[in-house]
């Protein structure tokens, strides 16, 4: 499936280290009033079980709201729930057998650090891709940060839209302007918030404003 240009605009990516006094599934739906426009569960510490439960509510809870709900990684529990789409990583499974796996109605997002990866990933069937770190993260540890002349490269050399990732917060969306970029997206800059829901309608105002030049 070709994801709509406008659901890149706000990409929430959960992860539980962020929960407090609330359910990731409360959180999530805060995020969605405030005005996200994709959700991604990313979660590296639940068991099969579990995330196979949480996968299925946040599922029903984004089609709710008519926003895709996107599986990282685990393309086998993005097809049991139904899920709109699959993320992967360049050391995941490889972008053309998870196409083949999904069919060509679902999602499938792609990390790309340099332009070789976002080429191959655009040719072997991505509907977007995620690049970054953008700024210094906390929240991955394994990742470098990506300079802003590379994003801009990324962006030009294909033609799906690119979402960008890593340390964004309404503090810096509009050090991303003029990249060309679709969208940013974030752990942290919304779960981590005090308020979640404001959190996220301050940043789609931002990235209206900064990124989409609205
Ligand atoms: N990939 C690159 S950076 C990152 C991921 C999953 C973490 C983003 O988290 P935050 O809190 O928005 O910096
Ligand atoms: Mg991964």
């Amino acid at each position: 499936m070709q994801v709509k240009k406008e659901d890149m605009c706000l990409y929430l990516v959960t992860d539980r280290a962020w929960l407090k006094d609330k359910s990731l599934y409360e959180q999530v739906e805060e995020a969605l009033k405030g005005g996200v426009t994709m959700v991604q569960l990313r979660e590296k510490s639940l068991r099969e079980e579990e995330m196979y439960a949480e996968a299925v509510e946040l599922k029903k809870l984004c089609r709710q709201y008519q926003v895709p709900f996107i599986i990282n990684d685990d393309v086998a529990l993005a097809l049991k729930v139904d899920a709109d789409g699959v993320h992967v990583g360049q050391s995941d499974m490889n972008p053309a057998r998870v196409r083949k796996m999904i069919g060509k109605d679902k999602i499938l997002g792609v990390t790309a650090k340099t332009v070789e990866q976002a080429r191959r990933a655009e040719e072997e069937g991505a509907d977007y891709l995620g690049s970054g770190a953008v700024f210094h993260t906390g929240t991955k540890t394994d990742t470098k940060e990506l300079d802003h002349a590379v994003l801009q490269e990324i962006c030009e050399s294909v033609r799906i839209p690119v979402v960008a990732i890593g340390g964004i917060s309404a503090k810096n969306v509009h050090v991303l302007r003029g990249r060309g970029i679709s969208g940013i997206a974030t752990v942290s800059g919304i779960l981590a918030q005090p308020d979640i829901k404001v959190a996220a309608e301050t940043l789609h105002s931002l990235v209206d404003k900064f990124i989409l030049e609205k």
